[in-house]
């Protein structure tokens, strides 16, 4: 099931059951709104937006962790299922809410590959928590882990392959707490933090985390799942917990490039906009931008759709 892909594929995951703010939920209605799909299409992309999954149950009820790991799941059981039955033929770009619906995304993309792909993660944070190490008690803080096979059951039994942590990688990280710092070095997933991106430039790291992800054979597959906050909140305030010193976001653009000449991209993934600190929409302008950087035109991993030459294709919109 590896590509090119007929066309791109878009589902929202407005969950906010997994963040401290309730803003996530509504970025990818915003994000319709703001004609990421039109854009899309216009350079070059089959696009159509699947569906926007939406919890069932109020988060109001989910005060205690029990009752809030169950919510979180029960959304991730279905992202997944969702994922697990999309068409063969298409590419799936998921838009969160908050990154606890990665546990549902990556599950249902292992489903539908058959198994695990590699992954890179891409965020200021580590999101390796369980339940019994959380200090905030944020579900948005652990589904990494969840997808590693740690955690409380809720999370770590959504229907879908255990992700293998040699093909695990994280880009941008900042701000953790000991206890996912100590169990990722445990596990041996590899992190590029801030410092080491400082020094050695986001290009060549970039490029040693993707030959990690997409392991020796480049049959298996590999997701990139973008947290926006590993972006600087100077340029992109719009998401729940900004850390200062983060990644220009057209630097991530442009190493994003190169995901085009990759034909193993199974999935990208892009979470934690708020789209009420956005008013003037450039929030929503940089998530369009980078998945186009991602995707094309021109990428391996989708069918290109038929250009018409001549003046009417530079006639603006
Ligand atoms: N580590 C913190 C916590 O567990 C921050 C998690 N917040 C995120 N993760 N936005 O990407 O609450
Ligand atoms: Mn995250
Ligand atoms: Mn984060
Ligand atoms: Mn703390």
């Amino acid at each position: 099931l590896l590509g090119p892909y007929e066309g791109l594929s878009i589902i929202g995951a407005a969950s906010a059951l997994g963040a401290p703010f309730p803003g996530n939920a509504d970025a990818p209605d915003a994000l319709q709104r703001s004609g990421l799909c039109e854009r899309l299409t216009n350079a070059g992309i089959h696009c159509v937006w699947s569906e926007t999954l939406r919890p069932l149950d109020l988060p109001e009820a989910a005060t205690d962790m029990d009752a809030r790991l169950r919510a979180n799941a029960a959304f991730a059981q279905r992202l997944s299922s969702h994922l697990a039955a999309l068409e063969a033929g298409r590419f799936p770009l998921v838009l969160g809410g908050d990154h606890a619906v990665a546990v549902g995304t990556w599950r249902g993309i292992g489903r539908r590959l058959g198994s695990a792909p590699g992954l890179l993660w891409i965020d200021a944070h580590l999101d390796s928590h369980t339940a019994d190490s959380t200090h905030s008690g944020n579900i948005h803080g652990m589904p990494l882990a969840a997808l590693l096979g740690l955690g409380h059951s809720s999370l770590t039994e959504v229907a879908g392959p255990r992700f293998d942590p040699s093909r695990v990688c994280i880009v941008g990280a900042r701000a953790w707490e000991p206890e996912e710092r100590t169990r990722l070095h445990q596990l041996g997933v590899r992190v590029f933090d801030i410092d080491q991106i400082h020094r050695r430039g986001l290009p060549t790291v970039f490029c040693e985390a993707l030959s990690i992800v997409r392991g020796s054979d480049g049959q298996s597959g590999f997701g990139v799942s973008i947290d926006l906050d590993a972006l600087d909140p100077a340029a992109i305030p719009a998401v729940s917990c900004p850390e200062p010193d983060g990644l220009d976001p057209q630097a991530l653009a442009d190493v994003l490039l190169t995901l085009r000449n990759c034909g193993d991209l199974v999935g990208l993934e892009i979470v934690e906009y708020r789209p009420d600190l956005d008013s003037g929409g450039q929030v929503a302008r940089w998530v369009a931008e980078l998945a186009q950087a991602a995707l094309g035109p021109g990428s391996y991993t989708l069918r290109e759709r038929e250009r018409h030459h001549g003046a009417g294709n530079y006639a603006p919109l």
